[in-house]
């Protein structure tokens, strides 16, 4: 108890010079582009929920009334994406608008390359009150308060749906140990709520940042939304089962993943059945959308509705069963797509659908936007304020958005990828692998049933692609792999009684 105190105090000698320090970094002094505009803003993440469990998306079961609200009063961005579908270098993407290569969070274990800044610095320079509440799960398992926030609610790694019994202190108060006592979506939203209205400076503008658990494996749902799905079937992908037609011109590492830890045949190393975990993976929503709509009605009643911009969105898509996968990691569209809408009467006119590519990478510019501040220019994304509020047409918005991922040797299935993803089209390359590469035409094969990379009439297209994304990756620095020291074997086995390994491509055979 005592090393755990002393513990405690050291680190909080030893973090809170350096966060003054940072505080009055003149690097964090933004330029306005808006002297009048100092809007609050809510932000509020799920983990793992995937861009289309949602009922106003007509989802056959699972019912979200408030993220149905906030598309039909707000905004929904129907083509959101992620730059890396991973938990830690999608959140850091999140919190710096740059790519996984430029922050360094490269993975589930890499801390932030030296003199990142999070967006919420440059709003504490500002004058703002900030808050993060929840799941940070970057660097090491330390749960202690990071730069750029006033008032701080953590924990260490993946934390707990329930409080867990063989750890009494599982939160992080602002550096004080604490018990977590229910519930893990209900009680961060006690605190974010506790915080809004009574411990912030209530004379300030504030960010709150809500980072949910929620619905990140193992789901556990509330207990008051136990089994209410229990009779419902998942949507089973097309794409899913171990056919001759699904595995068509596919990559061989595609196939081979079907039997390891991210494919259906051997799911998690276990005797999975997956559609219990979907079940159960819905049930767990419904409390992340009841935090949003507890935290939007408090908005309302201490009107403060009008002058917050609240967004709420996924770290990363989630496959369940699309070409015979589970998770993430990979370039398809189940994995990087992400749930995102927004709300602001004072931004944004009812029911706006927005068409353009945004991602992770543009909330730190379209925060710091609604802040009145610029974006500075080591940030990857831009604002999508003007986007949505239907005063940018989409000629001037990007074309392509990069994605990246670069191999885990704890999860050795999926490799190195690349990709741009535009409003038509898709491809990915794939790197240190013996395989094909990918094309597809997402309007006219939305499932990317289809690899063109290897049609003729596609040449040029593949050619041009291919020369886009090197520059690009070029132009940020991203034509390097890094790569960490091997700790394992990693997830590595296979079941014998799963399907068989795959063949190489066709194009590679030689007569
Ligand atoms: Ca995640």
């Amino acid at each position: 108890m005592r090393s755990t105190f002393l513990l405690s105090f050291l680190l909080l000698a030893i973090c809170t010079p350096l966060l003054n320090a940072a505080d009055s970094d003149p690097r964090l002094k933004l330029e306005k582009i808006n002297n009048d505009q100092q809007l609050n803003v809510v932000y509020i993440l799920a983990d793992d929920h995937r861009y289309d469990v949602m009922s106003f998306l007509d989802h056959p079961f699972v019912q979200t009334p408030v993220m149905d609200a906030m598309a039909e009063k707000g905004v929904y961005f129907k083509n959101a994406f992620v730059t890396t579908s991973l938990c830690s270098p999608s959140r850091a993407s999140i919190l710096t608008g740059q790519f996984m290569h430029q922050h360094g969070v490269v993975d589930n274990n890499n801390l932030a390359k030296k003199g990142t800044v999070f967006f919420p610095q440059y709003l504490q320079q500002a004058g703002y009150e900030t808050a993060f509440i929840g799941k940070w799960h970057m660097g090491g398992h330390s749960d202690a308060p990071r730069p750029g926030f006033d008032y701080w609610v953590s924990f260490k790694g993946q934390g707990h749906y329930y409080p867990p019994e063989n750890q009494k202190w599982s939160l992080n108060v602002n550096g004080k140990s604490v018990p977590q006592k229910g519930y893990i979506t209900d009680e961060l939203t006690d605190y974010a709520l506790n915080w809004l209205k009574e411990d912030r400076d209530q004379e300030k503008p504030f960010c709150l940042y809500l980072s949910h658990k929620a619905v990140h494996g193992m789901f556990y749902p509330a207990e008051r939304h136990a089994g209410r799905y229990k009779d419902k079937k998942m949507p089973v992908p097309s794409t899913m089962a171990n056919t001759e037609e699904n595995y068509k011109g596919k990559p061989m590492w595609l196939k081979n993943q079907r039997n390891s830890w991210h494919g259906v045949d051997f799911a998690y190393h276990q005797e999975t059945d997956i559609e219990e975990h979907y079940r159960l993976y819905c049930e767990a929503l419904l409390a992340v959308d009841e935090s949003i709509g507890r935290v939007w009605n408090y908005l309302k009643e201490a009107g403060l509705e009008e002058n917050t911009l609240i967004i709420y969105m996924g770290d990363n898509g989630f496959q369940w069963g699309e070409h015979g996968l589970i998770d993430k990691r990979t370039a398809y569209e189940a994995s990087m797509r992400v749930p995102m809408l927004a709300y602001c009467p004072k931004l944004f006119s009812p029911g706006t659908v927005v068409d353009g590519v945004v991602a992770n990478i543009d909330i730190a510019p379209s925060v710091l936007e609604a802040a009145g501040l610029e974006t500075p220019n080591h940030m990857d994304g831009q604002s999508f304020l003007k986007l949505a509020a239907g005063d940018q047409d989409l000629s001037s918005w990007r074309d392509y958005l990069l994605y990246e991922y670069y191999w885990e040797w704890n999860f050795p299935h999926t490799p190195t990828t690349f990709a741009l993803r535009g409003d038509r089209y898709k491809f990915i390359q794939y790197h240190g692998i013996w395989d094909t590469d990918e094309l597809y035409d997402l309007k006219e094969d939305p499932e990317e049933k289809v690899n063109l990379i290897n049609m003729p009439e596609h040449k040029e297209l593949v050619r041009s692609l291919r020369k886009r994304l090197h520059e690009i990756l070029a132009e940020t620095g991203g034509d390097k792999v890094p790569f960490g020291q091997k700790m394992g074997a990693g997830a590595n086995r296979r079941s014998r009684s799963g399907s068989e390994p795959a063949t190489f491509p066709e194009n590679v055979y030689q007569d």
